[in-house]
């Protein structure tokens, strides 16, 4: 079939707009029509070329929700009609990961789905007869896109999906860095480095777990009022302290934070974010992704000192289980996706979401289709 897609031609140029074709679902595999998809920091980094798994020419796209059109042979657990939010990490609940209880990180399709293909080695989507990679497994960036049936969360029905899709990543990266990841307790102190959707899902998390202070580090001063609005009680500006920013915020967390979460991609971040925790048990999470052939590190003594360095995908998330439930989440009101939603446009103006998110003048934008 045709379809509408924002097709990633070259690393560095904008996504061009284009009817490409795509083939049936195959055996275990879904059709799904995307109604929204959010545009994540990830996307843009693939886009920019540092993404060492980046290929070209690409669909990008990982923060999507539609529903489902067909599904191929052997398909049980979703059929046409059901509503569904593709996962980048799937659940399979049959390979040794799933099976170990210990980590979101099925491996069930990770080789295939990182070379840009489905799990049998070939790809769905074609421009004039040439083959075009799919992204994450996932390829939200088009009207219609093919799935495996283990990347898809079957969701309730009355969901918005111009709202739930940023489930897909951000809110549930954020969200599962605190409660599954991090597993903050009430009273915690925490820096979050970084207010951009990840970022704000983290204090969203934070607060909602019933963290004390939550610091928000910020370069963007536009940032502060939607963080405030999320829980951060206190916002920093690097460029606006005296001093190194690393004892500024030990000193404000009294004696270093409990827990910290780097939301940006930057391993300078990464360390200031590790040295401000607290001596003998202070955590920090890595959440952010840093570019093809950059390196963390600090001095070894920061970790004998008793911090603790980690990082999540996801937010731990084993995605069929536990996205449905965040959906429910959102629709009884214990959270809040809709602030997060600074901007949303149709599919022939995604290339203004990257513009938006590149001069900071967004949080999260949704394209509908
Ligand atoms: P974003 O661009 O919306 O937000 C990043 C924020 O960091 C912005 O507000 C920016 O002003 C701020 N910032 C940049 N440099 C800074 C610095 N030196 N000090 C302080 N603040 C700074 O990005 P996002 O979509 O929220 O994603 C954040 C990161 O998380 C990206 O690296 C993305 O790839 C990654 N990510 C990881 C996962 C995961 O599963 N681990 C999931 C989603 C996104
Ligand atoms: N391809 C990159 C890795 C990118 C990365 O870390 N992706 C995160 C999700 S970011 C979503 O916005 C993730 O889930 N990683 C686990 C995995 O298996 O990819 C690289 O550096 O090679
Ligand atoms: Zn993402």
């Amino acid at each position: 079939m045709d379809v509408k897609a924002a097709v990633a031609t070259k690393a560095g140029k904008p996504l061009s707009i284009e009817t490409v074709q795509l083939d049936s679902p195959q055996e275990g595999e879904v059709l799904v029509e995307i109604k929204a998809t959010g545009v994540c920091h990830t996307d843009a980094y693939t886009l920019s070329g540092s993404d060492p798994e980046g290929l070209f020419p690409a669909i990008l796209g990982h923060e999507g929700a539609g529903v489902v059109v067909e599904v191929g042979k052997g398909v049980t657990s979703v059929k046409p009609g059901d509503h569904v939010i593709p996962l980048y990490i799937p659940e399979c609940r049959q390979c040794p990961y799933c099976l170990s209880m210990k980590t979101n990180l099925c491996q069930a399709i990770r080789s295939t789905q990182g070379k840009g293909l489905m799990p049998n080695g070939t790809s769905r989507f074609s421009l004039d007869g040439k083959p075009l990679y799919h992204y994450m497994g996932t390829s939200t960036f088009a009207n219609y896109t093919v799935l495996p049936e283990i990347s898809l969360a079957k969701i309730r029905q009355d969901a918005p999906l111009d709202r739930v899709c940023l489930i897909g990543c951000g809110i549930t990266t954020g969200l599962g860095a605190v409660i599954n990841t991090a597993k903050v307790e009430p009273g915690a102190n925490v820096v979050v480095f970084g207010l951009g959707g990840i970022g704000l899902s983290v204090i969203q998390g934070a607060k909602l777990v019933g963290a004390s202070k939550i610091i928000g580090v910020d370069l963007n001063p536009t940032k502060r009022t939607l963080a405030e609005q999320y829980g951060m009680t206190h916002f920093v500006n690097p460029k606006e302290i005296d001093g190194d920013l690393v004892p500024y915020l030990v000193e404000l967390t009294d004696g270093g934070a409990d827990y910290s979460f780097e939301c940006i991609g930057n391993v300078n971040v990464m360390r200031q974010a590790l040295e401000c925790c607290h001596k003998g048990w202070g955590v920090s999470t890595i959440v952010g992704v840093a570019g093809a052939g950059e390196e963390i590190s600090t001095r070894p003594f920061q970790l004998v000192t008793g911090r603790v360095w980690q990082g999540t995908a996801f937010g731990g998330a084993r995605g069929r289980t536990d996205v449905p439930k965040i959906v429910d989440w959102y629709m009884e009101g214990k959270i809040d996706i809709d602030s997060i939603v600074t901007h949303t446009m149709g599919i022939d103006k995604i290339n203004d979401a990257f513009d938006l998110m590149h001069e900071g003048k967004s949080i999260r934008s949704v394209v509908t289709f």
